[in-house]
C-alpha cells in the first residue's frame, strides 16, 4: 500500500491507451509517472474498441518497446473495399500512397502490451481510484486526489496528463469559460459483434446499403469484428444473434454475402457517433490527450491513431522540458495537435457522411451521396486522397 501523499514527475489520470502509450514513452525517457484509472484492467481489457493502426501509431509502439507482439501477430492491411448499393471499389491503399499500409491489431490487445511492459518494469498503476481530481493546474505546483478503498490520497507532480477519455474528469475540471467546444452529434448509431469466426473477406469492407452501413472488420484471421448501423434507440437486447447476422448478409453484395460464416457472439455493443472537439488542450500544467480532447465517427478508423498523435507531441514536449530545459514543446502542443486533430474530425466526418443513410435524406441528399462515391471511383486522385487520410497523416 502507498503511502497517502507521493510524488512523480507526471501524473497520468488514465489508463486506456494514451496514458500507457505516454507512460511507457515517458519511463524511456527517464521520466517518473503514475498512472490512475477509476476503473480495473479487466474492464479496460474487455472493451472492444479500435482495430486498425496507422503506420505512425505502429512506429510509436516500437518506440515505446512494445511492438514485438504487434509486428508478428498484426496483419498488415495494403487495401479495403467500399460498396456503395452494391457496387464494389477497392481502395489500393499500398498504391494510391506510394507503399504506405495499415495495421489490423486490436486496441484490446495494444492495451494488453502496453499493461505487461508497465508491469514487468515495475512502474505504478493505480486501479479502481475513485474520485479523481487534478487541482491547481493553473500554478507551478499542480497535484491529482483520489480516494483508494475510502481513504483519501495525494499526488505532487510537474505536470498532468488528462489521458481519461470523453467522461473523465480531466476535461470536466476546466471552468467552461476556459474551454471552446466543437460538437455534431449523427442519428445513428453502430452495433458491433465480435465472433470466433474466419472473416469474410481478406481485406476490410465498408458498405454503404439501402438497409444502412455495414463494416466488416477483423482482429486476426480466425476472429471476425462486424458491425450494421442501427438506430439510436434501438438496445443490444433488441438484437439477437441471428437478426444480426441477417441484416449484415443483407447490407453486402452478394458476393460476399454467401461466404459470410456466423458463429456465436463473443461481444455485443452499440456505441453512438460523434465527432468533438476541445479547444485548447492545454490549461497551464494541465494536458489533455486522446478521447478526453476530441472524439470522432469509428468509419476512418481515426480515434485510436489521433490518440497516438497526441501523445507522441505531448511525449516530445516533456521529454524536451526535462531534458533539453525548452518549454517551446509545450507552448506548441495544443496548436501541433490540433492541426492534426482538425484533419481527422473532417475525414472521419467525410466518411462518415458518405458511408451511411441517414434517416433525413431526400432524394436529392442521396443522389449526391451517391455521386461523391463515384468521385472516389472516377479519379484516382479523389481516391488518393482518401487513402493518404486513412493511412494518417505523418505525426
Ligand atoms: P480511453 O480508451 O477511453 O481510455 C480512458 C481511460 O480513462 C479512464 N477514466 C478515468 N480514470 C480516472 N478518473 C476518471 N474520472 C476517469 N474517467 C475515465 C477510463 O476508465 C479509461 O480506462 O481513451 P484513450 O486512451 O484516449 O484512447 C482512445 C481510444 O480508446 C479511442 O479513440 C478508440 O477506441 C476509437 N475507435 C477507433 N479508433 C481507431 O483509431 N481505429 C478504429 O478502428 C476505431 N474503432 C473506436 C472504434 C471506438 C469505438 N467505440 C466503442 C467508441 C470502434 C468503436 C466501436
Ligand atoms: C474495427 O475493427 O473495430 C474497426 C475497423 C475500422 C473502422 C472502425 C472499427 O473504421
Amino acid at each position: 500500500m502507498e503511502a497517502n501523499t507521493m510524488r512523480t514527475q507526471v501524473a497520468i489520470i488514465g489508463s486506456g491507451p494514451s496514458g500507457l502509450l505516454l507512460g511507457q514513452l515517458l519511463y524511456r525517457a527517464g521520466i517518473d509517472t503514475i498512472i490512475l484509472d477509476r476503473v480495473d484492467r479487466d474492464y479496460i481489457l474487455g472493451r472492444i474498441r479500435a482495430g486498425v493502426l496507422e503506420e505512425g501509431t505502429a512506429a510509436l509502439m516500437d518506440q515505446a518497446g512494445v511492438g514485438g507482439r504487434m509486428r508478428t501477430e498484426g496483419l498488415p492491411h495494403d487495401g479495403f473495399d467500399l460498396v456503395y448499393d452494391g457496387e464494389i471499389h477497392r481502395i489500393d491503399l499500398a498504391n494510391l500512397t506510394g507503399g504506405k499500409r495499415v495495421l489490423v491489431y486490436g486496441q484490446t490487445e495494444l492495451t494488453h502490451d502496453l499493461m505487461d511492459a508497465r508491469d514487468a518494469e515495475g512502474l505504478l498503476s493505480i486501479y479502481d481510484a475513485d474520485n479523481v481530481q487534478p487541482h491547481d493546474y493553473d500554478g507551478a505546483q499542480p497535484y491529482v486526489t483520489y480516494e483508494e478503498n475510502g481513504v483519501s490520497k495525494r499526488i505532487d507532480c510537474d505536470f498532468i496528463a488528462g489521458c481519461d477519455g470523453f467522461h473523465g474528469a480531466s476535461r470536466a475540471s476546466v471552468p467552461a469559460s476556459a474551454l471552446q467546444v466543437f460538437e455534431k452529434i449523427y442519428p445513428f448509431g453502430w452495433l458491433g459483434m465480435l465472433s470466433q469466426v474466419p472473416p469474410v473477406s481478406d481485406e476490410l469492407i465498408y458498405s454503404n446499403h439501402g438497409r444502412g452501413f455495414a463494416l466488416c472488420s477483423m482482429r486476426s484471421k480466425t476472429l471476425s469484428r462486424y458491425y450494421v448501423q442501427c438506430s439510436l434507440e434501438d438496445k443490444v437486447e433488441d438484437w439477437s444473434e441471428d437478426r444480426f447476422w441477417d441484416e449484415l448478409r443483407r447490407r453486402l453484395p452478394e458476393r460476399f454475402a454467401d461466404d459470410v460464416v456466423t458463429g456465436p457472439a463473443l461481444e455485443m455493443s452499440i456505441a453512438p457517433l460523434r465527432s468533438f472537439v476541445c479547444e485548447p488542450l492545454r490549461f497551464g500544467r494541465l494536458f489533455l490527450a486522446g478521447d478526453a480532447a476530441h472524439i470522432v465517427p469509428p468509419t476512418g478508423a481515426k480515434g485510436l491513431n489521433l490518440a497516438a498523435s497526441d501523445v507522441h507531441y505531448l511525449y516530445e514536449a516533456l521529454r524536451e522540458h526535462y531534458e533539453e530545459k525548452s518549454d517551446a514543446g509545450l507552448d506548441n502542443y495544443s496548436a501541433k495537435a490540433l492541426h492534426r486533430v482538425w484533419n481527422a474530425e473532417r475525414f472521419s466526418w467525410w466518411m462518415t457522411s458518405m458511408m451511411h443513410r441517414f434517416p433525413d435524406m431526400s432524394d436529392f441528399d442521396r443522389r449526391i451521396q451517391r455521386a461523391e462515391f463515384s468521385q472516389v471511383v472516377q479519379f484516382e486522385a479523389a481516391s488518393a486522397t482518401l487513402a493518404e487520410n486513412y493511412v494518417g497523416m505523418p505525426f
